[in-house]
């Protein structure tokens, strides 16, 4: 039995790549998260995608989700003590909208060594079928990094459009959440998503943990935020929590680290089709 998941479920990790569904906090509780994600849109005349990632830099209530402890408790069951958040992904679907997420792994173009990185999807809105929820194929994590294309289809939320193929018959299982539940899935999980045919919008935050001990191998160095433990091997810079939403000092160092981010990932895709 671990400190939030049981024993099943670590082994479950280990066998099939992911864990789904898991609970954060309440609906109400995700409600005014929500709410407070849409004040900051609004205030912001909607954000940019870069204002989507990593928002746990200048906003106090993505910071709090972040560091929740019973998300950290399930991660640590699964990579230890001493956690860094790497990366975060706001993803919204809008209602009846054709954006959608092509089969991928994770680790594509993040760089990161040992492949421990864990991404934690917290979802603020319900996220099942007809909303187009996160979907895995079940143990595709064993099989190590795949060669991924790339380009194509405009409404992939994927930036670069990265894609594996998975056939159609290939068993598959959806990660429904409702508002409040959280899934975690291991980075070399194969995984995609469908459009959102409900007349919500579905939200949720891809939150991408690490231990310590993970390298990223860019030559641009990144930051991170250490969000439980130590950090003794220094792999990273690391960010400071934000006072309020939109502090100044947050916003900066928003700035800065998606500045590093965009170096990196313009060195790390090239690198990652040519070892393809
Ligand atoms: O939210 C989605 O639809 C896709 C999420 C995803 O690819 C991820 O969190 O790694």
């Amino acid at each position: 039995m671990g400190r939030m998941l049981s024993a099943g479920q670590v082994d479950a990790y280990a066998r099939q790549g992911y864990v789904s569904p898991v609970e954060a906090f309440s609906p109400r509780q995700a409600r005014v998260y929500r709410d407070l994600l849409e004040s900051a849109e609004q205030a912001g005349g909607g954000l940019s995608a870069d204002r989507r990632r990593k928002m746990h830099l200048y906003l106090k209530w993505a910071d709090e989700i972040v560091r929740h402890p019973r998300v950290l408790d399930a991660v640590q069951d699964l990579i230890g003590p001493d956690i860094l958040v790497f990366h975060l992904t706001c993803w919204i679907k809008e209602p009846c909208t054709g954006a959608f997420v092509s089969w991928h792994q994770d680790s594509t173009y993040f760089g990161l060594e040992p492949a421990q990185h864990v991404t934690a999807w917290v979802a603020l809105s319900p996220s099942n079928e007809e909303s187009g929820c996160v979907q895995v194929v079940p143990g595709s994590h064993a099989r190590g990094q795949q060669r991924h294309s790339a380009g194509g289809d405009a409404a992939n939320m994927l930036n670069t459009g990265q894609r594996i193929d998975v056939p159609d018959d290939a068993c598959i299982d959806l990660m429904q959440l409702e508002p409040g539940q959280f899934s975690l899935h291991h980075t070399h999980l194969f995984h995609n998503s469908m459009p959102n045919r409900s007349a919500d919008r579905r939200i949720g935050l891809g939150i991408s943990y690490i231990p310590s001990h993970c390298r990223c191998d860019s030559r641009q160095r990144l930051s991170a935020s250490l969000v439980r433990g130590v950090d003794r091997h220094g792999n990273f810079d690391l960010d400071p929590a934000p006072v309020a939403d939109f502090d100044p000092q947050g916003l900066r160092c928003h700035e800065a680290a998606m500045r590093r981010w965009h170096a990196a990932r313009a060195e790390l895709i090239p690198k990652a089709n040519a070892a393809a």
